[in-house]
């Protein structure tokens, strides 16, 4: 069926837009819309015409698949100048989502109708592009410059509500009442005698001769190293400096420029990544997943109330269990702070976040969540009392409840074998906060069923989260490779680099923090307990020495107001601390280590090619069943650089050739212990192949 359909209904052409699953402009929506309004204009029996899209959204956006496929015209600049130059009035008519390419069609319009929960909004600088259809033109004449910056440069919709205000839509009716209310609208126009009103005719208010300057310097950090969010800017200084028509022309070439560009590559992998989660190749289709309403918390603990707060977000009936009141009362407590934090923030109204905490429940009898649909223990990192805790599920619980475990560290296998249904039983690796990180690592055991797997696939995405399935292997897959990451960020403190030198150089490269800060975040005692409790650990003195030898200090970092650095009181900004430079030094005459000076470039070179390494292990050991699936790991859970896509895909990206040779070299010189070459490198190496191929085979 065609993805473009015009239907008459009383003077007035209504032309629908249907290209499953989210309306994308796709090539044949492009020339099915040329067409429609051909048709509509030649036709003397429509008057006005109104454009909708059927399903869930009005449009998506561009199809951002054709970008790596060649775009073939007619292009959407194209479309919407047709729309705009057409003498019959049309109208938008919003609902669900109107993003991007889609934006900027209903900006063509003559006039827009918005659904009440519909949103609008320019998403494309998160793909490292630019509105490129003439929204850099459009959107200013309507909102102003700077409003137009701000709503470009964040990349976040904006609802029908605030739409209507800023004057991005003329009115806002009930879901109900949309199409209606916009062939009223199509009708007025139509029957008014001013000519229908265009957008590139409008004037653009100027703006101070400063302005520009300072938005940029504004905007500065946050977009620091990224190439879309300056040709946003640039292309909106055109539309105060040029005529409409060239402005559109030298926008054209700025968002070509982005689309080419690694970054806006990466950041289209990283999208598509992300949706490919919830397909995860080893699960079997037919594995229809148990649906989950009822959740129930063992252990009322931090990572306990995050877990609890995201479940009551998502709208689940959740009872919260732990033996100590006073740990469920201070459970509420952190509960009731996260819910004012997200009203302080206006994400939040104080009526629904008193709702929300008046709808959790909680106990201290294990007995009482018998009938629930899964469990999600929490406690202590204790294998004993995990597997005593699942003992106790497997007895209490309905057969049908599925039990899962929060443990990063533990054997998820050995937890299951304390039940009489190990099918049932799998990992849910909550990231910490569990109500802000998106990211669950869902861990599959050796005898998890598919229902199962699937069944936590579902409840991720009912939380809103990214749920990658992974192995069950120390560390899963995310700590497993920053344990390679952080053990070269210690040695090369040994061997000559400061503390503050390593994150630095990383954070220059793109890591939202510093391997040390990150330690210092979340506690040297706790890599110091989990290097202590592993079997496996790699018998090298110089293994982690330095984070060993604080933590035995009592120097945990910021919990203790010393750790790699220093801390004020009250302050989380780490400050170099000589003591920690002279341990450093001591440590590594020590263990004879010749200290050298190492170049930044060093730096980066050995941390994130740990990484790849390690990727490349886990991928071998099908821990991960696909490199995209650890690039949303790691882009999700360890502040990866989005614009490089996540470690493996910047692999791919360097060449797999390329980053062979390096692990060769850094074998040479390191050794074969850490740097031992991975066999899927030199395979892939050897035929030109990429990780990514992998997911394929
Ligand atoms: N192009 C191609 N496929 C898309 C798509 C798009 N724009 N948006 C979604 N999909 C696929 C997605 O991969 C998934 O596929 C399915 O649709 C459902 O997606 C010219 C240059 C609209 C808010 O950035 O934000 O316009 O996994 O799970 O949760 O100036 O999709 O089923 O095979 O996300 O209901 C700008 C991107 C493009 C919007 C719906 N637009 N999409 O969320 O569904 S650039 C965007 C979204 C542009 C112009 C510029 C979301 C959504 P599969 P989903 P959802």
């Amino acid at each position: 069926m065609a993805p473009v359909q015009i239907d008459t209904l009383d003077a007035i052409a209504i032309v629908t837009i249907d290209n499953p699953p989210v309306n994308a402009l796709s090539n044949a929506v492009r020339v099915g819309l040329l067409e429609a309004m051909d048709a509509a204009e030649r036709d003397p029996a429509v008057g006005a015409v109104v454009i909708r899209g059927a399903g869930k959204n009005f449009i998506a956006g561009a199809d951002i698949r054709e970008f790596d496929q060649g775009l073939r015209p007619p292009h959407t600049p194209q479309v919407v100048a047709r729309i705009e130059a057409m003498d019959k009035p049309v109208v938008a008519a919003i609902h669900g989502h109107a993003l991007g390419g889609g934006l900027e069609i209903a900006l063509g319009c003559h006039g827009r109708v918005a659904a009440s929960g519909a949103s609008v909004g320019f998403p494309e600088v998160r793909l490292g592009l630019i509105p490129g259809a003439s929204g850099t033109q459009r959107l200013p004449r309507l909102v102003g410059v700077e409003a137009a910056l701000d709503l470009m440069i964040a990349g976040r919709p904006v609802d029908a509500a605030q739409a209507h205000d800023s004057g991005i839509v003329d009115a806002v009716v009930r879901a109900d009442e949309l199409l209606d209310a916009a062939i009223d609208y199509a009708r007025s126009l139509c029957a008014s005698d001013a000519a229908p009103r265009r957008i590139r005719d409008l004037p653009i208010t100027t703006v101070a001769a400063d302005f520009f300057v300072e938005y940029r310097n504004k905007i500065a950090a946050r977009t620091r190293g990224q190439l879309a969010p300056d040709c946003i800017v640039r292309s909106v200084e055109n539309a105060l400096t040029m005529s409409f028509d060239d402005a559109v022309i030298a926008e054209r070439e700025l968002f070509t420029r982005c689309m080419v560009s690694p970054q806006s590559k990466a950041l289209r992998h990283a999208f598509f990544a992300e949706r490919k989660v919830t397909k995860p190749p080893q699960l079997a289709i037919d594995a229809e997943p148990l649906a989950i309403s009822r959740v129930a918390i063992v252990g009322a603990g931090t990572m306990g109330a995050g877990i609890a707060q995201s479940c009551l977000a998502a709208g689940l009936d959740v009872m919260l269990q732990d033996l100590s009141e006073q740990q469920l009362e201070g459970a509420r407590e952190k509960m009731a702070r996260i819910n004012e934090a997200a009203i302080e923030r206006g994400r939040m109204d104080s009526a629904a976040g008193s709702r929300l905490l008046a709808k959790l429940r909680t106990t201290t009898d294990l007995g009482e969540v018998a009938s629930v649909d899964l469990v999600i223990e929490a406690v202590y990192e204790n294998l004993d009392l995990k597997r005593e805790i699942f003992a106790g599920l497997d007895k209490n619980c309905s057969p049908k409840t599925l039990l899962a475990t929060n443990t990063s560290t533990l054997d998820v296998d050995a937890i299951a074998a304390a039940t009489q249904r190990p099918e049932d039983v799998f990992g849910l690796h909550f990231f910490s906060p569990a109500h802000v990180m998106r990211l669950i690592e869902i861990v599959r055991t050796a005898s998890c069923s598919p229902v199962t797997v699937a069944a936590g696939v579902a409840f991720a995405r009912k939380l809103g989260k990214l749920g990658v399935v992974v192995g069950n292997a120390h560390g899963f897959v995310g700590n497993r490779m920053f344990h390679g990451y952080g053990r070269e960020a210690q040695a090369l403190l040994l061997e000559g680099a400061a503390p503050e030198q390593i994150d630095r150089a990383l954070v220059d490269w793109g890591m939202a923090m510093g391997p040390h800060a990150v330690g210092d975040l979340a506690g040297l005692d706790v890599g110091y307990k989990i290097r202590s409790e592993r079997r496996d650990a790699p018998d090298d003195p110089s293994y982690f020495r330095i984070a060993d030898v604080l933590a035995e200090a009592g120097r945990y970092g910021q919990k203790t107001g010393l750790g790699m650095y220093r801390y004020a009181p009250g302050s989380r900004e780490p400050q170099p601390d000589p003591e920690v430079a002279q341990i450093i030094v001591r440590e590594a005459e020590a263990l004879g280590i010749e200290r050298r000076n190492i170049s930044n470039d060093e730096i980066v070179e050995r941390c994130i090619y740990a990484l790849i390494v390690e990727g490349a292990r886990v991928l071998e050991a099908g821990i991960a069943s696909r490199a995209s699936d650890i690039d949303v790991i790691w882009l999700n859970g360890y502040g990866f650089p989005r614009h490089r896509g996540g470690p493996m895909y910047y692999a791919d990206s360097i060449g797999l050739d390329r980053v062979h040779s390096t692990v060769c070299r850094l074998e040479g010189k390191f050794g074969a212990r850490y740097w031992r070459v991975p066999r899927v490198l030199e395979d892939l190496a050897e035929r030109g192949g990429r990780f990514e191929d992998l997911a394929d085979a």
